[in-house]
């Protein structure tokens, strides 16, 4: 069967375009900096994010890992988000292997960390303290609801850090759907940060790869980090060959995804028994639950819309994320209403 998968927008596949690039890549061993393609993708990413330099990465938790490292010491903190992506999802990386304490404080409804909670958590000058050094931010923010942050509070943010010596890191994994919902350049968004990590590999479709963009030292560091962790990659220019592609050709239409995700919602809102989020979608991620009157599980409700041909995933007890990306179109937005109604009408 031929799903509609809507389980995230890391589940593209690439575009017949990026196949022939990758089949075209020029390529050299990336360890030696000899990968031309490699080498374009990162500059090309870097001037788009306003930095001097960029760093092809394995993937977006490699990048946000990296970043971590390269700022902190071993027994800094980091201020996080309880809800942000670094925090919950890539499997305590910057503690297990950074030696990273986290400092966690709570998302506000656009995934933005209160300045005053920064100013807070900050540590005294104190041998019994760890000293604070980093903030984490995301946006789009995912376990928000895919909501974003705008230039200004990014501004705000990083203006309000650095006036206290902390570095700021962004977890900008969909930062060009930010953009987009917002109508402005990424740039805006990822200009004031430190750092910023963005993936190739979910709504822009690249198969692999993120890249972690910062300051000419930064990446200097950012690269024996890579090397450390395994992930020198060789002749991945052929990876780097979509990812061109995923800048150049990509970024554009992601309102398209936007616009679907809407569409979805609008539909979706129309079938009782089904509670949408206050909000969604804010980008191409629809969330929402079950009402007490559906009578299922978390996991039936999901395989009988399998059954149905649509795949989504679960966010907590009878919770789910749809997200739109590349491959859903106009009709699949409306099988997937159809399928919804269908599963909800049996229970
Ligand atoms: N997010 C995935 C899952 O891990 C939840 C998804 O399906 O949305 N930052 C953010 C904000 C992310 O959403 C993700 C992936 C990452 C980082 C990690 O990227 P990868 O998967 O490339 O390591």
């Amino acid at each position: 069967m031929n799903f509609i998968d809507l389980r995230s927008d890391t589940v593209t596949q690439p575009t017949p375009e990026m196949r022939e690039a990758m089949a075209r890549a020029e390529v050299g061993d990336d360890v030696y900096g000899e990968d031309p393609t490699i080498n374009r993708l990162q500059e090309l990413a870097a001037e788009r994010l306003g930095k001097e330099a960029g760093l092809f990465v394995a993937s977006g938790t490699m990048g946000n890992l990296i970043a971590a490292l390269s700022h902190c010491q071993r027994g800094d903190e980091a201020i996080v988000g309880k809800k942000n992506h670094m925090y919950l999802h890539e499997a305590g990386g910057i503690s297990a292997l950074g030696g990273v304490h986290s400092c966690q404080l709570p998302n506000q409804a656009d995934g933005s960390l209160k300045l005053e909670d920064i100013a807070a958590a900050i540590r005294f000058d104190d041998p019994h303290e760890p000293v604070t050094r980093l903030v984490c931010l995301e946006n789009t923010h995912n376990a928000c609801g895919g909501v974003y942050q705008t230039p200004e509070y990014v501004r705000q943010a990083v203006e309000f850090a650095h006036g206290r010596g902390l570095a700021v890191h962004l977890d900008g994994a969909r930062i060009f759907n930010a953009a987009a919902a917002q109508g402005v350049a990424a740039i805006a968004l990822a200009g004031p940060a430190d750092s910023v990590t963005f993936c190739l590999s979910k709504g822009l479709c690249a198969p692999v790869g993120s890249v972690l963009c910062g300051s000419k030292a930064f990446i200097a560091k950012a690269q024996r980090l890579r090397k450390m962790l395994g992930g020198g990659m060789r002749q991945a220019g052929i990876l780097a060959a979509a990812g061109i592609v995923a800048l150049e050709q990509m970024t554009g239409r992601l309102v398209q995804d936007h616009a679907r995700a809407k569409k979805l919602a609008d539909g979706l809102s129309q079938i009782a028994g089904l509670a949408l989020d206050p909000g969604t979608p804010a980008t191409n991620m629809v969330f929402l639950s079950l009402t007490a009157d559906v009578k299922v599980t978390t996991d039936g409700f999901i395989e009988s819309l399998k059954e149905r041909g649509v795949l989504i995933g679960a966010t907590g007890e009878r919770a789910y994320r749809l997200v739109t990306h590349y491959w859903i179109d106009d009709e699949g937005v409306e099988k997937t209403v159809e399928a919804f109604r269908g599963v909800v009408s049996k229970t």
